[in-house]
């Protein structure tokens, strides 16, 4: 008898084990999404902008490539620099430098994050006509989109999503011709992600998508579904801001359809078929559509708020995370 009960209760425990076991195996387990620093983010934005204005062909620019492909190799990533010299609208010759971060180099399943990193070499939206030829320093434009992907290689470092990433710094993105220019201007901006989408790091590079940040650090910024990433990349600018609103920042992801821009994540959908979202401020309010210290000497580090940093990092380490 007392066999009989003992066998009985393995039995009832081995099949309640089982029973409980199998939640475990489901593909109901929690994805733990690292928490994105806001802190270090713009301590990051601040290192850059220490540099002064990265302009190509100067001094700031080379120590900032530097200090870029240093922090890239200390969170672990395999870092490829692309130089190359490029023509811009006016004749001169760019040294630029793509600065391209791998991480889980070998996986064949991967996610492009990018932002440009250079800074614009003239203030020609500055309301002082003595600025228009002075630099910009690119606190926002530039420094900010830089600056998070930053916080998120580093946190990718310490625990890896998934899928692999690439971290494209790109270069001479913001040469493009002034308003005011005579010339032939087609395709003056975004030289640094023409040139990559045209000569990959690697033969037949392929991502799932691509998402871009550009101008994501300012106080009460507003980021609306642009309109080009709408149109080459719906499902993945669905997933950002249905990401962003479940998170409880929707006040800075605006559900709605504003801009047609033109910038890197253009040439990546059109020219490497990488279906990519731009994550840009743009005010449909303002004269300029951006900021009201878009390319003038006014974009420094009094714009960049923490806030703001962390809606956008958080809500991208959501998405990559996310993704199986
Ligand atoms: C144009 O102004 C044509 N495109 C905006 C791209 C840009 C410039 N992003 C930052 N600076
Ligand atoms: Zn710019």
């Amino acid at each position: 008898m007392i066999q009989k009960i003992s066998l009985f209760l393995i039995a009832a425990l081995f099949f309640s084990c089982r029973q409980q076991a199998k939640p475990v195996v489901s593909s109901e387990v929690p994805v733990i999404v690292p928490a994105f620093s806001a802190d270090s983010a713009y301590h990051y934005i601040q290192g850059q902008v220490n540099f002064g204005p990265r302009v190509p062909n100067t001094n700031a620019h080379k120590a900032c490539a530097e200090y870029l492909v240093a922090s890239l190799q200390r969170f672990g990533a395999k870092v490829t620099e692309q130089k190359v010299k490029l023509t811009a609208f006016n004749g001169n010759t760019l040294d630029a430098n793509n600065i391209i971060a791998s991480f889980k180099p070998d996986e064949p399943q991967r996610i492009l994050l990018f932002a440009h990193w250079d800074s614009r070499p003239w203030s020609d939206h500055d309301p002082d006509p003595r600025n228009h030829n002075k630099p910009v320093l690119g606190a926002n434009d530039g420094a900010s989109g830089v600056g998070v992907l930053l916080e998120i290689g580093r946190q990718i470092g310490l625990q890896s999503p998934h899928l692999g990433v690439d971290i494209i710094f790109f270069d001479a993105e913001d040469y493009g011709a002034p308003e005011d220019y005579r010339g032939n201007s087609t395709d003056s901006w975004c030289l640094g992600s023409q040139y990559w989408t045209k000569n990959p790091h690697v033969n037949a590079y392929r991502a799932k998508f691509g998402i871009l940040l550009d101008m994501v650090g300012a106080k009460g910024a507003k980021f609306y579904r642009e309109q080009v990433s709408d149109y080459y990349a719906r499902n993945i600018v669905d997933r950002i801001w249905n990401t962003a609103t479940n998170l409880g920042f929707d006040k800075y992801f605006i559900n709605r359809s504003e801009g047609s821009i033109t910038d890197d994540h253009l040439y990546v959908n059109q020219i490497a078929g990488i279906p990519s979202a731009n994550i840009i401020q743009y005010d449909p309010q303002s004269e300029k559509g951006f900021g009201y210290y878009w390319h003038t000497v006014n974009d420094n580090m009094s714009n960049i708020n923490k806030e703001t940093l962390f809606a956008v990092g958080t809500t991208v380490m959501h998405v990559i995370y996310n993704e199986q």
